[in-house]
């Protein structure tokens, strides 16, 4: 069974940028359906007890849609809640820093990019921060695509774009959501670790592993040795 992973702080932590209202809703109701959902799509698969990144992977190589929308959903959301902090925003030192001077000429410069390409996203998706051979680029994906079935492209920090994530609190104005969050919320302790990662540094985020029955049987992977994020 994969958990719904609890919110790293309190519910009213991030007031008044994102309000306690909106994300009891966006974790105790939307992000547990997804993870409902796939814990049911996933045992009629065959894939229960798989680490949630497979089933993502596998989801979408099979072309199961519903299967990859839930998981990947699942996954996202997780990811997203690590990419918040009470009293976050600020600026991000050290490698993380200089990674962005190299790619983006800058702090502002980067909060342009993510900003623009967050309001400009037609529909709901998520926009992301990423690293890859290239550096650090912003990209925005559709509903629940993700940086996990995206070659060469290793997520360092998200925000949700779609209306649950901020309509409660902003209504329509996605772009005032996405400033105040840059600039009040973004975790960039937790971006600079996923850039260590990517480096070779550790593991990046994983969701939590399944719990329970429907674990499977260990496979031929070597013991320890985690897939690559
Ligand atoms: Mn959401």
């Amino acid at each position: 069974m994969y958990v719904l992973p609890a919110l790293p702080y309190d519910p009213d932590a991030l007031s008044p940028f994102v309000s306690a209202d909106t994300l009891r809703t966006h974790h105790g109701k939307h992000h547990k359906t997804y993870v409902d959902k796939t814990n049911d799509l996933a045992a009629k698969a065959g894939l229960a007890g798989r680490p949630l990144e497979e089933v993502v992977r596998e989801a979408h190589r099979r072309e199961d849609k519903s299967l990859f929308n839930n998981a990947a959903q699942a996954w996202n959301h997780a990811f997203f809640w690590r990419c918040m902090r009470p009293a976050g925003g600020g600026g991000p030192e050290g490698e993380l820093l200089r990674a962005i001077d190299e790619s983006f000429d800058g702090l502002d410069a980067l909060k342009e990019a993510f900003v623009t390409e967050g309001a400009g996203h037609f529909a709901s998706g998520w926009v992301w921060l990423v690293t890859g051979p290239q550096g650090l680029k912003v990209i925005s994906t559709h509903d629940a695509d993700d940086t996990l079935v995206r070659d060469g492209v290793f997520p360092l920090l998200v925000c949700d774009l779609w209306e649950h994530a901020y309509y409660l609190d902003y209504k329509n104005d996605r772009k005032g959501f996405l400033e105040r969050w840059f600039d009040n919320v973004a975790n960039w302790a937790f971006a600079a670790e996923q850039l260590a990662a990517s480096n070779g540094g550790g593991d990046g985020f994983r969701y939590p592993a399944p719990e329970g029955e429907g674990r499977a049987a260990p496979d031929s992977n070597e013991p320890g040795v985690h897939p690559t994020v």
